[in-house]
Parts: structure tokens; C-alpha cells; sequence
């Protein structure tokens, strides 16, 4: 393990997604971290040992690393020898990058800065951000030097390193995957590799700043150009009464293609946002990247017409009005096996439903344990899926969760069945 760090403390700004399972790999190491968040109740529940988000394993070695005294938060910033940045970059209207954040958690930790230090971003940036998050620093600190002045020279040292890691896996990915780390200069990328190294075992791969940044954006729009294609594909498929799940399978056995799977959209605060970031900086070149992200977009809209048209027959069928028809939405959150309900289009999708035909709508959502506010105030209601499956006239399949896949159930006699997923059919 690299000595360099290790009997320093670092300190991690924004305790969320990314900024508490990096601080609990450092402190696993038994390296002193300084955890800094604007939310009280965040620095609370941390400082208790506890964690205010979900991801697997990720409570036990908070409650340890906090118990055995390597991790403590706190909402204003203290001096560290190595700061990592870990804040949300959303967008704006327009889907301008919003740095606001990025912004301001340079300027709390400006005052506690000193020479030698060395400040990393780790949140998802548009190209630059790492340039204008050192220039905000040194106008803050027009006592110390930054590489952007001084180069190699410099008292501050610099880096990007975006993180790359898959919620539900986080603390394997954040050890096992490789990191790409920009510096602003040789110095500043050293010490930054010097710094994973603590915990990382994947390869640390060095390149400048600019292009670490827009790495990170093209793995992201790279998966949503390519679920693009697969849900475009499922809209023609349908028109041709073609399986799309049987077309995919049959296509991937050409041992050059890799067709990804269809689905209700796509969802969490990542995959759906960061290629906006590349689009708004240069908009007459991406036109592939903003048509994969329109294309994904629509799908939601996509399947609540087919639900409409679904309720319709049904309503028919069974000789009853469209107002008595129930729907099971089955599973709510972004993607399979994890409770996260945000940016989700199965949530998105169960809302508008809700709203078009309150009090007929069952969810079934095994990693919940009570409905959103705004779908139980439409009357929704959280079920079992054997009772899910047992009233509902129509059943759309939204996530595939592992409970789901296990088998497909029967349906009620004549149900219709709406399976964005493929795996009831
Ligand atoms: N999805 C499909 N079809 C597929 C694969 C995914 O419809 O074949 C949908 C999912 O259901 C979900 C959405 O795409 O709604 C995104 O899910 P995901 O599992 O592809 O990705 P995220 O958002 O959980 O995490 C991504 C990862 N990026 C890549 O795989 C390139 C992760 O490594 C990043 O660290 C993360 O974004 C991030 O924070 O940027």
C-alpha cells in the first residue's frame, strides 16, 4: 500500500452516492477521513454510524469505520491534505450543467487550503470544469499557487477522477474497476494516483484533465446510444408483431454484435443526464447522442399508450367500464433489485396511470415498504404479487426484478398483459 497518504487525513465533500463509499474505502484502510456535507441530518446519522442512503454492505463499514474513529462528518470544512470533491452536477433548463455546487464547495474549502494539497473532482462534469473548479480556488486563495499559474510548481495540486461505479455494486466497483485521472499536470495526476491507491485495485490510468472528464461522459451516452437502439428497435418490432426479446438473442450470437434489452425508458440520475452535458457543449455535432436520449425519453409516453389501449380492450372484453378496470404496475424503482424510485420511468409511467385512473392501480414493488405520497394520494395501493395478480384485469411488467424473473405466474383469466421488460411475455 502507498505510504504517501497514509498517515494524512483526507477529506470528502458531499456525503451522497459516490462521497460515502469513498470515504468508507479510505477509513476501511485505516486512513483518517473528514467527511463534510451542507446537510445536518446527513452529518448526524453518519456521525452515528449509520448511513442515510441505500447501497449493500455499505451500513457495515460506515458503522465501523465511524466506531473505530477513521470517519467523522461534519458541515463546515476542516484542513485535510487531500480533498475529494463529490457533489451532484444536474442540469439547468436547457440542460445547461448546473456547477453551482461544484462552485461552492470550492469556495468552503478555499479557506482551509495550504500548500501542498491536493484537490480532486470526482463528480460528473462537462469539459472544463476541472480548469474553472482551480481558477474559483485560486480566487478564493490569491496566497497560494495553482498548476493552471505555476505548473509543476505550483502549491495546490489538481486532478479530475470521475467515478465510474454501478449503484448496487458500489463498494466492489470502487475497489475492483479501473480509474481514469486527469491532472491539470504530471504532479497533480501523480499525487492523485498515489491517493487511490489506498484502496483501488484496478489499474489508475493517467491522462489530462479535459479528457478524463469527457471519458466519463462517453461511457454513459456509449450504454444510453446503445439502449437507444434496442428500444427503438422494440417500437418497430411491435409494429411487425416481431418478438424483440427472441431478435435480440438471435442477433447476439453473430460474434460481433451486442444488442442491449428494451425496456420502459431509462432512469437514474446518470445514464439519462450526463450525455445532455456533451450535447449542450457542442450541439450541431451530437446529433446521435441527443436522438438517443430523445428516443429514450419517449418510451415512458410509448408504453402508457399501449396501457391506455389496453384498458380500452379490456374494458370490452369484459364488458365493464373503463373506470373499472384494474391495472398492476409491477415494480417501481430505476432498475432491478434496488429500491432507488428516482429519475425512474416505471415510477414515471405508475404516476401518470395513477392520475388518468385513480383507485385502479395496484404496484407491486418488493423493495419498498410504502407507496411514494403522490401514489397513494391517487389511491394506489401496495400489494403482494399474488394479490396484485389475483384483481388486476391489465399487468404491465415495468421492472425486472429478481422475485419477477423467478417464474412467470399465471395471470387472471383474460388479463392483458403489457411486458416492457420480456420476461413474462
Ligand atoms: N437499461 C435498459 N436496458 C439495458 C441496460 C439498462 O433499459 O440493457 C436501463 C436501466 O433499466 C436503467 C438505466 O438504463 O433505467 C440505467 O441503468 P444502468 O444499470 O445502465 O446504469 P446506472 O445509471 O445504474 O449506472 C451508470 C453506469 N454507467 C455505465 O454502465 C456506462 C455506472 O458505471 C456509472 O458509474 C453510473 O451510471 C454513474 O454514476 O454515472
Amino acid at each position: 500500500m502507498p505510504q504517501r497518504f497514509m498517515d494524512k487525513t483526507i477529506s470528502i465533500v458531499g456525503l451522497g452516492y459516490i462521497g460515502l463509499p469513498s470515504a468508507a474505502a479510505f477509513a476501511a484502510r485505516g486512513v483518517k477521513v473528514i467527511g463534510v456535507d451542507v446537510n445536518q441530518t446527513t452529518v448526524d446519522i453518519i456521525n452515528q454510524g449509520k448511513i442515510h442512503i441505500v447501497e449493500p454492505e455499505l451500513d457495515m463499514v460506515v458503522h465501523a469505520a465511524v466506531t473505530e474513529g477513521y470517519l467523522r462528518a461534519t458541515t463546515i470544512p476542516e484542513p485535510a491534505d487531500a480533498f475529494l470533491i463529490a457533489v451532484p452536477t444536474p442540469f439547468r433548463e436547457g440542460h445547461e450543467p448546473d456547477l453551482s455546487f461544484i462552485k461552492a464547495a470550492s469556495k468552503s474549502i478555499a479557506p482551509v487550503l495550504k500548500r501542498g494539497d491536493l484537490i480532486i473532482l470526482e463528480s460528473t462534469s462537462p469539459v472544463g470544469a476541472t480548469e474553472q473548479m482551480a481558477a474559483w480556488l485560486a480566487e478564493e486563495r490569491p496566497d497560494l499557487s495553482f498548476p493552471q499559474d505555476r505548473g509543476e510548481d505550483s502549491d495546490i495540486r489538481v486532478a479530475h477522477c470521475p467515478e465510474r461505479v454501478l449503484p448496487g455494486h458500489v463498494l466492489r466497483e470502487l475497489v475492483e474497476n479501473d480509474r481514469v485521472i486527469g491532472g491539470l499536470t504530471a504532479k497533480c495526476s501523480d499525487a492523485a494516483v498515489a491517493l487511490y491507491k489506498i484502496f483501488v485495485q484496478g489499474e489508475c490510468i493517467v491522462t489530462d484533465a479535459r479528457t478524463a472528464e469527457m471519458c466519463k461522459l462517453t461511457e454513459n451516452a456509449s450504454r444510453d446510444v446503445a439502449i437507444a437502439f434496442a428500444n427503438e428497435l422494440s417500437l418497430i418490432c411491435d409494429k411487425h408483431r416481431i418478438d424483440v426479446w427472441e431478435l435480440i438473442k438471435l442477433a447476439n450470437r453473430h460474434p460481433r454484435v451486442n444488442i442491449l434489452q428494451p425496456g420502459p425508458g431509462v432512469g437514474g440520475h446518470c445514464i439519462a443526464v450526463d450525455p445532455w452535458f456533451i450535447v449542450h457543449s457542442s450541439p450541431e455535432e451530437s446529433r446521435l447522442i441527443r436522438t438517443a436520449r430523445l428516443v429514450n425519453d419517449s418510451k415512458p409516453h410509448w408504453v402508457e399508450e399501449k396501457v391506455h389501449a389496453a384498458v380500452a380492450a379490456a374494458a370490452d372484453k369484459f364488458g365493464r367500464s373503463r373506470g373499472k378496470i384494474k391495472i398492476a404496475c409491477m415494480g417501481l424503482s430505476f432498475k432491478p433489485d434496488i429500491d432507488d424510485l428516482r429519475e425512474s420511468p416505471a415510477l414515471e409511467i405508475t404516476l401518470r396511470l395513477a392520475e388518468r385512473y385513480p383507485e385502479q392501480i395496484c404496484v407491486v414493488e418488493p423493495n419498498i415498504d410504502a407507496l411514494p405520497t403522490e401514489l397513494a394520494k391517487r389511491g394506489a395501493l401496495l400489494l403482494t404479487q399474488a394479490e396484485a395478480l389475483s384483481i388486476a384485469d391489465v399487468v404491465v411488467m415495468l421492472v425486472d426484478h429478481k422475485p419477477f424473473k423467478e417464474r412467470a405466474p399465471a395471470l387472471r383469466d383474460g388479463a392483458l398483459l403489457i411486458d416492457t421488460r420480456g420476461i413474462w411475455k
